[in-house]
């Protein structure tokens, strides 16, 4: 039953009025969590990113506070949301790789907000398998076996299935401002707003295809390493632009009548959802893609520069809608008076190369994909114009966002609050953490990168890939931020590196990840595709 403080009493008594209790919709915030798919910072002007310009990204930063050291401790899509929605590492909530089932039964952060009185909802991507649950509302992409699609997306609503017809980016904002028009006012709600892009293959909104064609975008330092000095981890992945990326699907190398002929290639299939119009300003804006490649002319590096070129010039089209659109969902929220009142969090599900050590994808604990953009907006408690060096995990958000609204936090969940490093400027208390655990393990699998586990501390990186090959590696970060000199068994780092080695296993041994091996070989009892030793 609802208690009403002691001078409410005779006029609640009345039904007359609903007194507000401290901690309830006056002084709690609203939460809305904005993820992308595969954004990563190298691609966002706020960080200093070279390649393109995201002002509302940029506004949030200038508004909030911008956390340069926040890193996933999976970074892949289905571990990564399962360890933000639990505030636990993959081996203590189940959800290890994309093959896996979220268990919805489990405790999650949206439940505790619903229960502690917050309206909550999910839109777009999901990624768990299972249905969600602790959501007032859901509405998730269903397409591509949960990733979605880029055109005319298909969803499940509360359990329906729904074809919507527009640009996946635009139908998500558009659901997102179409819940909080409906939502139930008298409650804070906690909106998980979920975009697709800018994940693979990275299909632009229509009124951005070819915005790009004249551009062209500088090569990283590293688009053509060679791997020496590291193991063979780096060596033996199968995510390079030169040799993975599809001439179809990857860089849209097929013409209208090829992709009319072939029913069953799969960028044919996404092509026939698209309506007539846009498959026209398709066919124009590729034909002259389609016409240099098939001139024969590009070899050797030149072709891997192209490709490059092709690969950019899609993928940061794909985050330009994301942020026309972060402005779009601001303005809506500053129209209704709710902007202030509302946490607003801008992150990926991890980070991504944009042609780093020449690849494509992420996985990998190397910087550009362990490490996650995080920016946070809430002016009534975040000063403006922030930084923060501190290290943050994924596991931090749910404890965070239990913290700003007030509810206890569960002494199971393993992540820590980031509320005293973002009301202070982005300094860290005395007390914090000294490194960023991480554990991969989808392989054998799509891109084939080895398991691996390790930590990152502020200057250092120590990695141990295991399972088939017994591999470590260290980085000098300092020294070398492109993470291009092994320098594990170094006898000039040998004090170092058993210090990083004793806080691996005090990391391990906090977190309860002391075994990896064993512990792997138990989650997957049974099923040999993902055994050890395979
Ligand atoms: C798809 C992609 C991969 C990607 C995974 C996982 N292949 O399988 O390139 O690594 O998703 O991505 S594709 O041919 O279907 O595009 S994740 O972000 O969802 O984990
Ligand atoms: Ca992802």
């Amino acid at each position: 039953m609802r208690k009403f403080p002691l001078y409410c009493l005779p006029l609640a008594a009345a039904g007359m009025v609903s007194c507000q209790q401290p901690g309830e919709k006056a002084d709690r915030p609203n939460i809305i969590f904005m993820m992308t798919d595969d954004h990563t910072t190298q691609a966002m002007s706020c960080y200093g990113g070279q390649l393109i310009q995201t002002p509302n990204m940029d506004r949030l930063a200038a508004e909030g506070i911008r956390m340069d050291r926040c890193f996933a401790v999976n970074a892949l899509s289905g571990p990564s949301r399962a360890c933000i929605l639990t505030g636990k590492f993959s081996h203590v909530n189940g959800f290890t790789d994309n093959a896996s089932t979220f268990d919805g039964d489990q405790q999650t952060f949206p439940k505790l907000l619903q229960q502690a009185g917050y309206e909550t909802a999910i839109i777009g991507k999901w990624h768990l398998i299972s249905q969600p649950q602790g959501f007032d509302y859901w509405c998730i992409l269903s397409g591509q076996h949960e990733q979605g699609d880029y055109y005319n997306p298909d969803f499940i609503e509360n359990g329906q299935p729904l074809r919507e017809e527009g640009y996946v980016t635009d139908v998500v904002t558009d659901k997102a401002i179409a819940y909080l028009e409906n939502r139930d006012k008298s409650k804070p709600f906690c909106l998980m707003y979920h975009q697709k892009a800018p994940h693979r293959n990275w299909m632009p909104a229509p009124r951005h295809l070819g915005m790009f064609n004249h551009t062209v975008f500088p090569e990283p330092a590293t688009l053509f390493d060679n791997y020496e000095g590291r193991g063979t981890a780096a060596r033996t992945q199968d995510m390079s632009i030169a040799h993975t990326l599809t001439e179809d699907w990857d860089l849209k190398l097929l013409t209208r009548n090829e992709l009319l002929a072939d029913t069953t290639n799969r960028l044919s299939q996404v092509y026939r959802r698209m309506p007539q119009d846009v498959q026209a300003k398709w066919d124009s804006v590729y034909a002259p893609r389609i016409a240099e490649y098939r001139s024969g002319k590009l070899k050797g590096k030149e072709l891997i520069s192209w490709k490059y070129q092709q690969y950019m010039r899609d993928y940061l089209a794909t985050v330009v809608a994301v942020d026309e659109n972060i402005g779009r969902l601001l303005d809506y929220l500053e129209q209704t008076g709710e902007l202030d009142n509302t946490i607003i969090v801008y992150t990926s599900d991890q980070g991504f190369f944009l042609g780093e050590h020449g690849w494509f994808d992420k996985r990998f604990m190397y910087e550009e994909c362990q490490r996650m953009p995080l920016i946070v907006r809430y002016p009534k408690a975040i000063p403006a114009g922030s930084v923060s060096s501190a290290i943050a995990m994924n596991v931090d958000f749910a404890p965070t966002f239990l913290d700003f609204a007030g509810v206890e936090i569960p002494a199971d969940i393993q992540g820590r609050s980031l509320r005293p490093v973002l009301t202070n400027g982005g300094a860290e208390p005395a007390d914090w953490r000294k490194a960023a655990y991480y554990h991969y393990y989808e392989y054998p699998a799509e891109h084939s990168v080895k398991r691996h586990y390790g930590i990152r501390t502020k200057d250092f990186k120590l990695i141990h890939f295991y399972n088939d090959v017994d591999e470590w590696e260290m980085y000098d970060l300092a020294n070398d931020p492109h993470e291009l000199n092994n320098v594990y068994g170094r006898p000039e780092y040998a004090d170092r590196q058993a210090e990083l080695m004793e806080l691996l296993r005090e990391t391990q041994q906090q977190y309860g990840d002391t075994d990896p091996d064993e512990k792997v070989r138990e989650l997957f009892k049974g099923d040999r595709r993902m055994m050890p030793g395979r």
